[in-house]
């Protein structure tokens, strides 16, 4: 991409309504424009973060035996006052009519409809077992809409829903939900922490929320500092594997890390002083186990081998996918702007021609632009006729793990400079091995 073909509306002053971090920066790196009060348009360069996450997700979900589909925002209230979540939902579900008067919802969530899909198709207990999840826009009327994307009224979520015949299959869902889940954190270059929470309006007793900690968290956390020290790393995983997943699970959440809905004291005092750690976290994911509550009450049965008729056992599990996009800025800056992960980054490096109209510094960045994209990479290339202090601020706000900055001087002598964004390290070294460089970095 080109800058000067791109629409990037970056703002220099920090807009006063942004509270933290994260969301000052994706204000003023162009990201996002607020609409109505928890309700965002996303620009392109945040839209092509969003994607990633979204990306990196459905990956994960395929690799875990998980299917895509796709249900709609806009729901009928018929199927919400079977489960009896109507009246519950309170005042955070947006209701509204259509023309013939009917009651309509905008999804908060989707158990009801995947429930209602389940049984309209499946009645044997050899289809079992199945988990289906989407990534999906949901709407919930929060009392305070703050803090950007991070609460809003409308955000992006994704939601997976899982159906087996016992409970014993339907915890191993949850096991393997909770490793998929701990795998495509890391990939976005995240710690989430599982930690022991409520279940709220979802149900159930079984839940763990993922927390990421920073100061600007929405949750007080309890927790032993061991769990900060455990890495998923590059395991090898068989997601049909019953024990591998059960033991991972129990490796990630047999220490004391808990929310402050289910905090024990007496229980957190058992764990060493040294050890023992009160701050706040962002909350970027939850998977439940809540047995047969949608399923009895919706009637989602199965034939069991013996021909019994029996209701099925169910799961939920869902990502933040729009607040990770604050999560990991959160996580990751620094006082000039964003330093995004290599994972998640909207393009791979930045091209700085230090002097737009030099004919040897416009071909040279032109040449780079071209063999990046030909060796599999997205350049930003800053084209602009702007001085080379305005480009490099909107690179740095912008966050981009590299840049390679090209000029006159240097290719007098046949080099760029190479420059990692996070540890602020340059190297001079020539064109080819600037690609060959972040070929490798990327592969
Ligand atoms: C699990 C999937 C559920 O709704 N039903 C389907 C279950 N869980 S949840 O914990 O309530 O939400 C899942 C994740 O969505 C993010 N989230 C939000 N993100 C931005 N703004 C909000 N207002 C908001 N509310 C929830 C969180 O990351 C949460 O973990």
């Amino acid at each position: 991409m080109r800058l000067s073909r791109y629409f990037l509306p970056v703002l220099k002053e920090n807009p006063a309504e942004a509270q933290i971090v994260s969301h000052r920066l994706m204000l003023r790196a162009g990201m996002i424009k607020q609409s109505a009060a928890g309700i965002y348009s996303w620009l392109p360069l945040g839209l092509k973060v969003l994607k990633n996450i979204e990306n990196i997700i459905h990956d994960e979900q395929e690799k875990a035996g998980h299917l895509a589909i796709l249900m709609p925002t806009i729901q009928s209230a018929d199927l919400w006052r079977e489960s009896g979540r109507y009246e519950d939902y309170g005042e955070e579900m947006l209701r509204f009519k259509d023309r013939h008067d009917r009651d309509m919802l905008f999804t908060p969530t989707a158990e009801e409809l995947i429930t209602d899909i389940f049984r309209g198709h499946v009645n044997s207990y050899k289809d079992l077992p199945l988990t289906m999840y989407q990534i999906q826009w949901k709407f919930r009327d929060e009392r305070r809409p703050r803090f950007g994307v991070m609460r809003g009224r409308e955000f992006y979520m994704k939601d997976g829903y899982n159906f087996d015949l016992t409970k014993e299959d339907a915890l191993h869902a949850y096991n393997r939900h909770l490793v998929s889940y701990l795998r495509s954190y890391e990939r976005m270059g995240l710690q989430a922490i599982p930690m022991r929470a409520d279940s709220g309006p979802i149900g159930g007793e079984d839940t763990h929320e993922f927390l990421v900690l920073a100061e600007t968290g929405e949750s007080e956390v309890f927790y032993d500092k061991a769990v900060t020290e455990l890495k998923f790393g590059d395991r090898d995983i068989d997601f049909n594997n019953i024990q591998q997943c059960q033991s991972i699970m129990e490796e990630f959440t047999d220490k004391y890390a808990r929310t402050d809905e289910t905090h024990d004291e007496v229980a957190f005092e058992k764990v060493p002083e040294e050890r023992r750690q009160v701050a706040r976290g962002i909350e970027v994911g939850q998977i439940f186990y809540f047995g047969t509550k949608y399923s009895e009450a919706m009637g989602a049965m199965v034939q069991d081998s013996e021909g019994q008729t029996v209701p099925v056992h169910m799961g939920s599990h869902g990502i933040g996918v729009s607040r990770l996009v604050g999560a990991i800025i959160e996580a990751s800056h620094d006082d000039k702007g964003i330093i995004w992960p290599e994972g998640v980054t909207p393009y791979h490096c930045g091209i700085i021609n230090l002097k737009q109209g030099d004919e040897e510094a416009d071909s040279a960045c032109e040449s780079l632009y071209q063999r990046l994209g030909a060796a599999g990479l997205e350049p930003l290339y800053d084209d602009r006729k702007e001085r080379a202090g305005g480009k490099f601020a909107t690179m740095d706000l912008i966050g981009l793990p590299w840049r390679i900055t090209v000029g006159p001087r240097g290719l007098k002598n046949g080099v760029v400079e190479l420059t990692n964004r996070r540890t602020g390290e340059s190297d001079e070294m020539s064109p080819e091995a600037a690609i060959k460089k972040l070929v490798e970095q990327y592969s």
